[in-house]
């Protein structure tokens, strides 16, 4: 094992919820046979992604294109015969677990206190990976891309939510949320300083913004302890790939997912999410 994957909860391990009201939201294209370490074992019944063939990668995993022979022939032929460290890789494929938030956390930490109709808290759900001292990330394969297809299940969210992938927003669940980020060579940065107090949209979800061109996107807001059957994530995959650019100069890979509230119990929820991603490491 070459990474080591450990969660960042915000939410306390005591709130954490289980049950039939949680859905997972899980890859649609898993390539792994072997079943991941999944302990909730979600059997809802329509939260099950079809097996769609034509969601399979079309490029033979074998076939690294980030290999790239020095066929140029203006290229200095006297230099090393294979820099690319990413020429040979080994690739694993690890289970991300975003555990579900409920009930905002006035006043605490970054938090402001509780005040109707503004984004006054937030709950973080992350999981980080970082490679090892010395050893390369060569390319990371995520199901909400584009590239890959997607993933589909069942997802709720209250009152509002923000998903980040290496802290640039891959989507957030209303367009004026993401407003006042600044953005730079890797997306759009997430900065809770500038959301925080702004106007709660109180949005459907149906108006979400996402990251680069509308891929697909699905999300709706639920009833606390709620999540909706058909939802989809799915991200331009120029802006993923933007992202995980950060995972290649850095080592370090880190998703999450932010949820907001502005006065209710039961606010700062999110039902959890849960997919495979593939990581290629050099060897
Ligand atoms: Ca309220
Ligand atoms: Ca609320």
């Amino acid at each position: 094992m070459t990474l080591v994957a450990f969660l960042l909860l915000a939410c306390e391990p005591g709130k954490a919820m289980t049950g039939p009201h949680i859905g997972a939201l899980e890859a649609q294209d898993t390539t792994d046979s072997d079943p991941p370490e999944d302990t909730e074992n979600n059997d809802e019944p329509g939260s099950e992604p079809p097996s769609d063939p034509s969601s399979e990668p079309s490029s033979d995993p074998s076939s690294e294109p980030t290999a790239e022979p020095a066929s140029d022939p203006s290229s200095e032929p006297s230099n090393e015969p294979s820099a690319d460290p990413c020429s040979s890789v080994s690739t694993e494929v690890f289970t991300v677990s975003l555990p579900p938030t409920v009930e905002c956390d006035w006043g605490q930490g970054q938090n402001l206190s509780s005040q109707n109709g503004r984004i006054r808290a937030f709950k973080e759900s992350a999981v980080q990976l970082s490679a090892e001292s010395g050893e390369q990330i060569c390319e990371v394969r995520v199901p909400f891309s584009s590239d890959q297809g997607g993933g589909s299940g069942a997802w709720g969210y209250d009152d509002e939510i923000v998903f980040t992938l290496n802290n640039r927003v891959m989507f957030a669940s209303d367009p004026s949320m993401v407003g006042d980020f600044s953005s730079d060579a890797y997306g759009v940065v997430y900065d809770w300083d500038a959301l925080s107090n702004l106007s709660m949209p109180f949005s459907s979800g149906a108006n979400a913004w996402s990251a680069g061109s509308d891929a697909g996107l699905y999300i709706r807001a639920a009833e606390v302890n709620e999540s909706l059957p058909s939802t989809t994530w799915l991200i331009d995959g120029v802006e993923v790939d933007r992202a995980l650019q950060y995972t290649y100069d850095n080592g370090v890979l880190r998703m999450a997912l932010h949820a907001y509230g502005d006065n209710d119990n039961g606010d700062c929820y999110q039902s959890g999410a849960q997919f495979n991603i593939e990581i290629d490491v050099a060897n």
